[in-house]
């Protein structure tokens, strides 16, 4: 290990990428900026509780950095290749793995070189974060980049408590079982103790391709291996920062912007408004092309709403989402070409990514937040939405085959492959009794506001260190403001 190596650490956070950007300021110097995202937020706080450690890459490709220590936060930045950034991550993580958890809405490539970079890259995580982690420490592995990294993590320190975390869906044995390599993932994430998904349906089938492909022992979320170790599996939904979420809805300047918003907008009678990094998941097309019939159909105009779309720029260099990327832009020009009148486009797109501030202005600014994924893990942004309501305002259209339709009952459900259903809930949103809507949003608040990050965070490392009370080294929680 290199000089400037960090003190060993007692939690140890690995993931794909580690929670800062690279910055250049205007003089050349190079720095770091905190990135934004709950799960910084969330780990955070246990992290400086444990002097933790993070484990990620940095997110350029052919850049040795040393560790080091950034607002607080021990980084450990692992390099990869340029031929790494496409094999492993482009390839294996973003074509294969990506669409395949997604119900295939893509179709997934298999391809064995990218597999062989997956198994390199994440070794190289697994060896890290053996240097890196104290006697008997605990680390908590992120998502499905690292999936090998549990078991071979264990094989180098067997003395340490593993625990795992998926933040997107785990696909039923129909669709995981076209993959080549299923058993070396299977495995894989065995190596950890605990396996945590976003919903039940998630953990059920992990479990039951377990004992299908692996042929282990399992009963209800429990799987018993020849060696008398016991993996858990279970549900642990992800949340927001609440509390940051209403903060920042409160402050009069953001305030004040969702006002300019909505006035530079034309101040039209409605606003209705999508958030997504531009993934085909996302369902980002059937929602526009579900708004342009209802203006066909003259059931809305274009004086009276008007669409606002963020498509915040992702994974540019995968085929998949250049071509998502033309296709959405075609709609949009036939939708405003078709629809729209001088000066009152029928969507208003926005290929760009913008401050948390101006996220919240917009969520503040909009009367129906659209979340029409056609599959996602849990889907934050319909979370962010009904943070900032605070006055009980405002409608959610939410896809039931986003995970965060199982908390967020309220919301407006819909079937993202159903336009027809989609238009009504639209229509049904855009005419709703205001007093139908506070009841529906007060609820969902109560929701958010009781399960924020901070709570997901303390139930994953508690059901983590659970039978280790009695004895052996536990995570300490993070200390309270
Ligand atoms: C994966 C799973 C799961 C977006 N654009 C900007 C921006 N964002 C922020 C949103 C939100 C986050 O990014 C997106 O989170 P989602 O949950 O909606 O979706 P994924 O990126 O696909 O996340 C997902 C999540 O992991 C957590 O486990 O919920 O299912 O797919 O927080 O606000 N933030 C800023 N500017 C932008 O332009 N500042």
């Amino acid at each position: 290990m290199s000089q400037n190596s960090p003190a060993k650490a007692d939690l140890v956070i690995v993931a794909n990428r580690l929670p800062v950007d690279r910055v250049v300021e205007p003089d050349g110097t190079v720095g770091w900026r905190r990135s934004p995202g709950g799960l910084v937020a969330a780990i955070e706080p246990v992290m400086r509780a444990n002097e933790g450690a993070w484990i990620g890459w940095p997110g350029s490709a052919e850049t040795e950095i040393e560790p080091f220590v950034e607002d607080g936060m021990s980084l450990v930045p692992v390099a990869l290749t340029a031929q790494e950034v496409e094999e492993f991550y482009e390839g294996f993580s973003n074509a294969t793995l990506w669409p395949l958890y997604h119900d295939v809405v893509a179709k997934p490539e298999f391809h064995r070189e990218w597999w062989d970079a997956y198994v390199t890259v994440n070794r190289r995580f697994a060896e890290r974060a053996a240097e890196v982690a104290a006697d008997g420490a605990t680390v908590w592995v992120h998502d499905y980049q690292m999936q090998l990294v549990p078991a071979m993590l264990r094989e180098l320190r067997p003395d340490l408590r593993i625990g795992f975390f998926l933040h997107i869906p785990f696909p039923p044995a129909e669709l995981f079982s076209q993959l080549p390599w299923r058993r070396q993932i299977l495995e894989g994430l065995l190596g950890a103790d605990l396996v945590g998904f976003q919903l039940p349906g998630a953990a059920q089938n992990f479990v039951r391709l377990v004992r299908q492909r692996v042929g282990h022992k399992t009963h209800r979320d429990n799987v018993y291996l020849p060696d008398g170790r016991v993996v858990q599996a279970g549900a642990f939904p992800i949340s927001i920062d609440t509390a940051g979420f209403e903060e920042l809805a409160r402050t009069p300047a953001v305030v004040q912007r969702a006002a300019e918003i909505r006035d530079q907008l034309g101040n039209p009678r409605r606003i209705l408004l999508g958030v997504d990094r531009l993934d085909y998941t996302k369902g980002i097309y059937a929602r526009l092309r579900a708004f342009g019939e209802l203006l066909t159909d003259g059931v809305i105009d274009v004086e009276d709403a008007v669409f606002v779309q963020v498509a915040t720029p992702s994974r540019e260099r995968v085929n998949q989402y250049r071509v998502l990327r033309d296709d959405i832009d075609r709609l949009v020009g036939r939708i405003n070409g078709d629809l729209g009148r001088i000066g009152r486009p029928a969507i208003s797109y926005l290929h760009s990514s913008y401050p948390r501030e101006e996220m919240a202005a917009l969520y503040l600014a909009a009367d129906i937040m659209m979340v029409t994924p056609l599959r996602d893990g849990m889907n934050l942004v319909a979370k962010e939405y009904v943070a900032c309501r605070l006055a009980d305002d405002g409608a959610l259209v939410l896809s039931e085959f986003a995970g965060a339709a199982d908390e967020l009952r309220q919301a407006y459900l819909i079937n993202p492959y159903d336009i027809n259903g989609m238009k009504a809930a639209m229509v049904d949103a855009l005419n709703a009794d205001p007093k139908d809507l506070g009841k529906r949003m007060r609820a969902m608040r109560k929701t958010v506001a009781e399960h924020d990050v901070t709570a997901w965070a303390d139930r994953f490392l508690a059901a983590l260190n659970a039978d280790l009370r009695t004895h052996g080294k536990t995570v300490r929680p993070a200390k309270r403001s």
